[in-house]
């Protein structure tokens, strides 16, 4: 099932119509939003439970159910936060800004419901250091939320207080990591911390946080207003509701787009994108994720639902849903390569596994892209990334692993032609 345009949450993705106050209003954000908070937390976080709603930041965790770990009472006079993801700075992903550029009234509206929901005193949202011009509309658009009356004291006339700040990054990918984007918001070094004790428990300045993609918190409104029976309408079981959809590379058309989870590939192509560059025969494979998931080749992924549970049986993931596509133009072992500089750049460098292994990674694969290497290294470079794989504090471990892991699985004799045609010429040039 495929979406059609009354379904879709964000009307003014591609900017349209005006992003301000007068224009969303109009478009139906802050409609009665005192309404929605009337029915109490309790009900908010059971509707969003029921909605299926999973985080749209890259991990998939149930939204609902991480709101319920929230403490209902505060301890020792704590305050509780929330704090938004807007640090979209995976490659391959570019949806929360389009949300925060042209519909950042559905960002505000559900950070006031969801921070009343799990009782936060105020939500802080992380914007990316880059997004200069994202950040000026964001400000705005909060200042006119204040002007109206909807933020602050008794916001939307709800009779609850909460307050909205936003902080920009500082160029560290590494601040998309839930705890070190909270350690970057106390001013301090952004390095992720050992969990647990996970953000519910103790988080930003020691107090209960959660912290949500800016999509899974901008979707919150829509659902209320709809009924989490509409939102669970669209996809499979397990896979739940609409998304952004954002493609890039070897697509006639790249965008960004709403469709229904659990949507084909082919489907989300053809419909959206105009086809793949030069017809489905040049397709190579295809990163569906955003980086930090492995490729899948082109036999596998035309068919693919693209959702939770269809791109995991792939021995990929959805991610962010960062569809990158390639044909077979395209230098594959050059791609990997390329991000394997990515993750050694952006490392934090905290634990010795990702500090130095990401580089390790790194030479070995520019190694690989010339041919420069001998057959047994493959195997060795793949034992690197399983040293890697779950032995670090985050998850940039992984993320760093896995696509080489991806690329070893799938194009294996690809990456040993370049091996035996190098030693081949040097054996030429020796007689
Ligand atoms: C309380 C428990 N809370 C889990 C919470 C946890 C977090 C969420 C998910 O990595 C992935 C990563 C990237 N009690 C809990 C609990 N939680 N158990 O649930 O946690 P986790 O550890 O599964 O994920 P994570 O460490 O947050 C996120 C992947 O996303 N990714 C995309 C990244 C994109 C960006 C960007 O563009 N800004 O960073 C793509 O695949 O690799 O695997 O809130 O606290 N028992
Ligand atoms: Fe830092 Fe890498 Fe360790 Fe994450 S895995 S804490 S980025 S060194």
């Amino acid at each position: 099932m495929s979406l059609s345009d009354k379904d879709r949450i964000f009307t003014n993705v591609y900017g349209f119509q005006p992003w301000n106050l007068n224009a969303a209003q109009k478009r139906g954000d802050w409609d009665n939003t005192k309404k929605l908070m009337e029915v109490g937390q309790d009900a908010i976080i059971d509707e969003i439970k029921a909605s299926g709603l999973r985080g749209r930041g890259g991990a998939g965790f149930p939204t609902g159910m991480k709101w319920s770990f929230m403490p209902k009472e505060s301890k020792d006079g704590r305050p509780s936060f929330l704090v938004i993801n807007a640090d979209e700075s995976e490659p391959g992903s570019c949806k929360d800004r389009e949300i925060i550029r042209h519909d950042p009234h559905k960002l505000i509206e559900g950070a006031l419901i969801a921070g009343y929901a799990m009782r936060a005193r105020a939500a802080y949202i992380y914007i990316r250091g880059e997004y200069i011009r994202e950040a000026e509309t964001l400000f705005a658009a909060v200042a006119e939320a204040y002007a109206a009356g909807l933020l602050g004291k008794n916001a939307a006339d709800s009779g609850y207080d909460f307050d909205v700040f936003v902080h920009r990054g500082a160029g560290a990918y590494i601040c998309g990591e839930e705890t070190a984007m909270i350690e970057s918001l106390e001013g301090k070094k952004g390095q992720p911390r050992l969990k647990p004790p996970f953000p519910a428990g103790a988080g930003l300045y020691g107090c209960p946080t959660t912290v949500n993609n800016v999509e899974s918190i901008a979707v919150v409104p829509t659902i209320l207003r709809r009924g989490a029976s509409w939102f669970s309408s669209f996809g499979r079981d397990n896979n739940k509701g609409t998304k952004l959809f954002q493609i890039s590379g070897h697509v006639n058309k790249p965008c960004v787009v709403e469709e229904a989870m659990s949507i084909t590939f082919e489907e989300l192509i053809e419909k959206h994108c105009g086809g793949i560059r030069g017809g489905w025969d040049n397709l190579l494979a295809v990163i569906p994720g955003g980086s930090s998931v492995p490729l899948v080749p082109a036999e596998q992924i035309r068919h693919a639902h693209m959702d939770f549970d269809g791109l995991r049986e792939l021995g990929s993931g959805l991610g962010t849903a960062g569809v990158i596509v390639m044909d077979k133009s395209t230098d594959i072992v050059r791609a990997i390569s390329r991000l394997s500089y990515f993750y050694k750049h952006e490392s934090c460098g905290q634990c010795t596994p990702c500090r130095e292994g990401t580089g390790w990674m790194w030479r070995v694969m520019t190694r690989l892209e010339t041919g420069d290497a001998s057959v047994e290294e493959i195997d060795m470079l793949h034992q690197v990334t399983k040293q890697v794989e779950g032995h670090t504090i985050c998850a940039l471990g992984d993320a760093a692993a896995w696509p080489i892991q991806g690329l070893i699985r799938h194009f294996r004799p690809e990456i040993e032609r370049r091996i035996h045609e190098r030693a081949a010429k040097f054996a030429e040039a020796a007689e």
